[in-house]
């Protein structure tokens, strides 16, 4: 088995596969130093916080992550919690992306996994017949080839895995959206208790957190946004005028650890699979970050095909291997949707006009206000149970 991609998907899959016996080898572009530091996600669903507490790699999680049952949305001035506990039953847990792949990196060596980083020049051949082939040069510049049975495409948007596909063989799904995010990783402690989405006049802002010493906060900014235009005083200026509420807590500044613009794009390609060739996460599909899917989705993807593989693994069958796409498809399109209603009902398109604002407001009043919309979002948001 091989493994294109140590992020989120490569590692739970790999860890997955390692529980059962199945022999993987995971190659990763960048070194283990920048995966384990890559300030991404920041929101867990349940039900992925469940299958890495389930699977033994949730200790950290659960001493460090913060378990939150609701969030805010922060409009008119005020904020309007949806209490996720008392609509679903379940949370969600704030815990960084960086962290969930050091422990998957620190349980994958432990048990002995094989991961090799700062591979390069990574080549796919043979896909379509049953000894697929991985042509790479290691870290040490020497070149090697890994035959494999199978090949796991977890190598994000940017990978080799999807474009390995020959023409004609997928379709692509995909909407630009007119703005980016603009996010900070800054040590002050957060000013909100929970995740706080704000709408105003201004625009779109995000509150979060990593720690009660470590806010994330981002702002919706222009798809081309120059970093470099946003001096400190300026980000803090414009966060705290669209966090503003009637009489909340003020916004804590302090010093910026981390920044970035982040596209905000919706994108699948079908089938998430070619010959021995299977895409899982961001190398099948991107959701923009307003729904904290992004992550979610590549562990539910490899939670399904880890199950596949052990199957065909262990009994020769390939029937689980063959319903992959479609299965994790259903799941994918719900959470594609799920981010562009979230998107669309909280950022300020560029010459929107007065009727699109009324709709969104009318929208965000519904959902804090009708206990069956809000459940609808709460469910949504806290991650429908794997094989729904
Ligand atoms: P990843 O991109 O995480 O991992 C792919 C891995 O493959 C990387 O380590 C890469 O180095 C490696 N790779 C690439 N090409 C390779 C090659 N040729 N050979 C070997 N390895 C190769 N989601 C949220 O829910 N909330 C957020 O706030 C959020 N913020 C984000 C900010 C940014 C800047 C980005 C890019 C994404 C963000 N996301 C967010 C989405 C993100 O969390 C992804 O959904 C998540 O990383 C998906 O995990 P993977 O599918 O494993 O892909
Ligand atoms: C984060 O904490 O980074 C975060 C939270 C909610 C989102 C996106 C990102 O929708």
């Amino acid at each position: 088995m091989a493994i294109v991609g140590a992020g989120p998907a490569g590692l739970v899959l790999a860890h997955l596969l390692g529980r059962c016996g199945v022999d993987c080898v995971v190659l990763e572009a960048r070194s283990r130093d920048h995966v384990e530091h890559r300030v991404r996600a920041g929101v867990l669903e349940h039900p992925t916080v469940q299958l890495l507490c389930d699977t033994g790699v949730g200790d950290r999680l659960r001493r460090e992550g913060l378990e939150h049952g609701g969030i805010s949305l922060r409009f008119d001035r005020a904020d309007h919690r949806l209490d996720f506990v008392a609509l679903t039953g379940r949370s969600i847990t704030v815990y960084g992306q960086q962290e969930v792949v050091k422990d998957l990196i620190a349980a994958r060596l432990a048990a002995g996994g094989e991961i090799h980083f700062d591979v390069g020049d990574v080549r796919l051949a043979g896909l379509d017949t049953d000894r697929p082939e991985v042509a790479f040069t290691g870290g040490d510049g020497v070149q090697r080839v890994l035959r494999a049975d199978v090949v796991a495409g977890c190598d994000g948007f940017h990978g080799v895995c999807r474009p390995a596909v020959p023409a004609g063989r997928s379709r692509v799904f995909e909407r630009d959206y007119p703005y980016a995010w603009l996010g900070i990783l800054a040590k002050a402690a957060p000013a909100q208790p929970e995740v706080t989405y704000a709408h105003g006049d201004g625009g779109f802002a995000l509150a979060s957190m990593r720690s009660p010493e470590i806010t994330r906060l981002y702002l919706q900014v222009a798809p081309d946004e120059d970093l470099a235009a946003w001096p400190d005083d300026r980000i803090w200026a414009e966060l705290a005028a669209r966090l503003a509420t009637g009489g909340g807590a003020p916004l804590n500044e302090g010093p910026i650890l981390e920044r970035g613009v982040t596209a905000m794009r919706s994108f699948v390609v079908e089938p998430m699979r070619h010959g021995r060739l299977f895409l899982a996460g961001d190398a099948a599909h991107i959701v923009p970050p307003t729904g904290a899917k992004g992550m979610n989705l590549a562990v539910a993807d490899v939670a399904v095909l880890a199950e596949a593989l052990e199957r065909f693994f262990t009994t020769g069958r390939t029937d689980r291997l063959d319903g992959y796409s479609d299965r994790c498809l259903r799941r994918v399109w719900r959470a594609e949707h799920f981010s562009w209603w979230m998107t669309s009902m909280l950022h300020l398109a560029p010459g929107a006009d007065p009727f699109e604002r009324r709709l969104q407001m009318a929208q965000l009043r519904y959902v804090t206000s009708s206990p069956a919309a809000a459940t609808s979002l709460a469910e949504n948001y806290v991650g429908l149970p794997y094989g729904w």
